[in-house]
């Protein structure tokens, strides 16, 4: 279906977006909800401009940086999320040396299979979120449902597009949060350490991308650049694009990441 959008057309980022969602529900990975998440995203996206603005692009390596410093980091993946970008997820847990689970909130344990199978038809060795033996207090049973030995044990956990109640049990169980979410005043974005206002189509392979660039970087290179970052100023940030219109701002970065100095040997990230 997707070989129908002309890849000239000026929204085509946003028109393949919606087929993959689509083809997502058609195949049982994605919920019917998530239609109403994408759409949700989209209004957001559309008003970013369709983006990555510069905000994000630190949180991106902020992320990035973050979880190259983890001990135990964890990548949770919804049905939206392994509809849009199953193969960078699966790139992204390579580069930085985390598991990848399964963690839905319209929990069905066959939509959990499919989704397990399809991260492994992109690449994924080990998937978790199967055996489902731990679980996240205060929350409602069948979203509460977490790997011991992941979720469960992780110091830092990526929640792309999360829902707002667990994003914020994760964060009162002291985890290190790591959100992508086109809304910046959504509770997931509120309560992560490093929110990402950005589509998820961009933002996994650019955090891939800096994971990259920092995969020699010292551990007080990447202490430097996540102690640098601040949540409320990139969440400000984004309001203000949104509201402003990103027409009017010159703040983005499709073509100007270069602006992102590369970690040269011995050097100390400046703040921003
Ligand atoms: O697969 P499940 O059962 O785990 O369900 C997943 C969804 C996403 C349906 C579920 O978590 C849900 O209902 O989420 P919400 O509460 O609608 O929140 C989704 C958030 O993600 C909203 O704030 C959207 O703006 C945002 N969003 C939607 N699409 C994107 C996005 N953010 C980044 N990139 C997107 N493509």
């Amino acid at each position: 279906m997707t070989d129908e959008i002309p890849e000239d057309h000026p929204r085509y980022e946003s028109l393949l977006t919606r087929h993959r969602i689509e083809a997502g529900v058609d195949s049982g990975i994605t919920s019917r909800q998530g239609l109403i998440a994408e759409g949700r995203g989209e209004a957001f996206d559309y008003l970013l401009g369709e983006q990555t603005i510069s905000s994000a692009d630190r949180a991106a390596r902020a992320a990035a940086a973050q979880l190259l410093s983890a001990e135990q980091p964890v990548l949770s993946v919804n049905g939206n999320v392994a509809a849009l970008v199953p193969e960078e997820m699966v790139e992204l847990a390579d580069a930085v040396d985390a598991s990848l689970e399964v963690n839905l909130f319209n929990r069905t344990e066959e939509r959990l299979d499919r989704i397990v199978t399809h991260l492994r038809e992109h690449g994924a060795d080990e998937v978790k979120g199967l055996t489902a033996d731990a679980r996240i207090p205060d929350l409602s049973h069948e979203r509460a449902k977490v790997d011991a030995d992941g979720i469960a044990a992780a110091d830092v956990v990526f929640v792309p597009l999360e829902d707002g109640d667990r994003a914020e049990a994760l964060a009162a169980l002291g985890k290190v949060e790591i959100v992508v979410d086109l809304n910046p005043g959504s509770r997931s974005a509120q309560t992560a350490a490093i929110p990402i206002v950005d589509n998820i189509i961009r933002a996994v392979p650019n955090i891939v991308a800096h994971a990259r660039d920092l995969e020699t970087a010292e551990p007080g290179q990447l202490r430097a650049i996540t102690d640098s970052f601040e949540a409320s100023v990139a969440l400000q940030e984004a309001e203000q694009t949104i509201r402003n219109g990103s027409l009017s701002s010159s703040d983005t970065t499709r073509d100007s990441r270069s602006w992102v100095p590369p970690i040269s040997e011995g050097s100390v990230e400046p703040a921003e």
